[in-house]
């Protein structure tokens, strides 16, 4: 790695583990950074060096540019990887990392700034030849005629969307034109208070998607590929809960024509890095939503089909070497799953945190567990409940679930709450392993059982 002598890890937890991994297997030195209640966190333990830059919260810490920038430069370390969450795609860290001398490892700063607005995102995946929601296509004005033609035009029901929100937040759905200027105006004030901007946009809504996104890597210098698709439907107030890959009963036509898009998308922005083209998929067509310019926690079910290493890639290409693999290269194999492992209680879903006084991890062939626990580990209560991720493999889909359905039975967390019993049902659960369920499946079960 030419570039790349030592990488600051911005994050915590298993991603932070999980960099620190791809590190050491590319003979990267390793800088953690962490906050006053992750001193025992085992990538600080293993990593070459760690600086504490705050106090437990993470606007004291994670969150804190000015700590995280001076950490880099007293480490003198030549990139910064940011994970997922926190700063990783807040393009002003990304800007400010850059100048002052440190390899961002994601897209430019101005491309995380594009995506982040979902006006001009959609704007610019309609231009390059992406499918998407019918819509405004453009922010929504003070003109109220407009927009009830506008919604005429697209047809109820119509969803409002903020362009500065994205993954759930500021959105509301509109059932008739009755509704619609009321709920345009609620939904910008909500916007303007939650993200300084109140700009909205409509799509049409639709009913019972599934949430099916494409993974890319893109080297900024003329080369992109795709490494398939990823069915993330099962989710709870827009957490997700468990994915797989590939996302199943896709006409392997539409998967290939939806994947090639996002290349040539990839291609016209001038992407760079690993990024996560977002689709809404409904009726045997794509819609795409959002992406995402940074790794995602579910990137190991696209490993385990496709055998490419997404951590290393990214930090192949911050290294400035041109993208390795083509896609012809790119072989697609069986089938994973991932159960998200989360420290909260079973019932009420509130974080469970707390001391760890046994962990045992399940194994055998096609189960692999990312997971920064360990016996004695005190789960802290100031960040995201996420524990361990369960994933499997198998050469079919069934195959993967039986899997799953084992490793989950061996998996021991004690001493603190978990949603492993959840996840225990859902691998047994019929119309799951029928495949294909949309992103309302889970709250339905849910609601059910309550
Ligand atoms: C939608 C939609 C239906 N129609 N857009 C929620 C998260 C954000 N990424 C976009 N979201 C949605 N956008 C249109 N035009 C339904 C959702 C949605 C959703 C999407 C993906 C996964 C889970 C979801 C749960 C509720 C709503």
């Amino acid at each position: 790695m030419a570039k790349l002598n030592k990488v600051l890890i911005a994050n915590r937890g298993e991603i932070a583990l999980r960099i620190l991994r791809a590190c050491k297997e590319l003979g990267i030195h390793t800088v953690a950074v962490h906050s006053k209640a992750d001193r025992e966190l085992m990538h600080v333990r293993l990593a070459d060096e760690s600086v504490c830059i705050g106090a437990a919260a993470s606007t004291a810490s994670y969150l804190n540019v000015p700590a995280i920038i001076s950490a880099a430069e007293v480490t003198d370390a030549d990139a910064i990887h940011p994970g997922y969450g926190f700063l990783a795609e807040n393009a002003d860290f990304a800007e400010q990392a850059e100048k002052s001398g440190f390899i961002f490892i994601g897209p430019k700063a101005d491309t995380i700034r594009l995506m982040g607005d979902k006006v001009s995102a959609i704007e610019a995946m309609k231009k390059a030849g992406v499918p998407t929601v019918p819509g405004s296509d453009g922010p929504l004005n003070d003109d109220h005629e407009r927009t009830l033609t506008i919604a005429r035009r697209i047809g109820f029901p119509v969803i409002v969307k903020a362009a500065a929100g994205g993954g759930g937040r500021g959105m509301r759905v509109v059932h008739n034109e009755a509704a619609l200027l009321n709920s345009v105006q609620l939904t910008q004030s909500e916007a303007a208070a939650a993200f300084g901007s109140g700009v909205v946009y409509l799509e049409k809504y639709l009913q019972k998607p599934r949430h099916v996104e494409i993974q890319v890597l893109a080297d900024g210098q003329g080369q992109a590929i795709h490494l398939g698709d990823r069915d993330c439907s099962l989710q709870r107030r827009h957490q997700k809960v468990l994915e797989e890959a590939p996302a199943p009963g896709i006409p392997d036509d539409k998967r290939r024509e939806v994947a090639e898009a996002c290349v040539n998308a990839c291609l016209e922005i001038g992407y760079r890095g690993a990024g996560t083209f977002e689709f809404l998929y409904e009726d045997g067509e794509f819609y795409f939503i959002e992406m995402n310019t940074r790794v995602q926690v579910e990137h190991p079910v696209t490993e385990m089909i496709t055998g490419v290493d997404i951590v290393k890639e990214q930090l192949r290409i911050a290294s400035g070497e041109a993208l390795g693999i083509r896609q012809e290269e790119v072989r697609f194999r069986g089938h994973a799953f991932e159960c998200r492992i989360n420290a909260e209680d079973p019932r009420s879903f509130m974080p469970s945190p707390g001391k760890v006084t046994h962990f045992h991890c399940p194994g055998g062939p096609g189960i692999r567990v990312d997971s920064h626990l360990y016996d004695g580990y005190t789960v802290p209560p100031f960040y995201d409940s996420l524990i361990a991720k369960v994933i499997s493999y198998g050469e079919t889909r069934q195959g993967a679930l039986a899997r799953m359905r084992s490793a989950l039975d061996e998996l021991v967390i004690e001493g603190i709450r978990t949603n492993t019993a959840l996840h225990r049902d859902l691998v047994r659960d019929g119309a799951f392993a029928e495949g294909g369920v949309s992103i309302h499946y889970l709250e339905s079960l849910l609601d059910e059982g309550a």
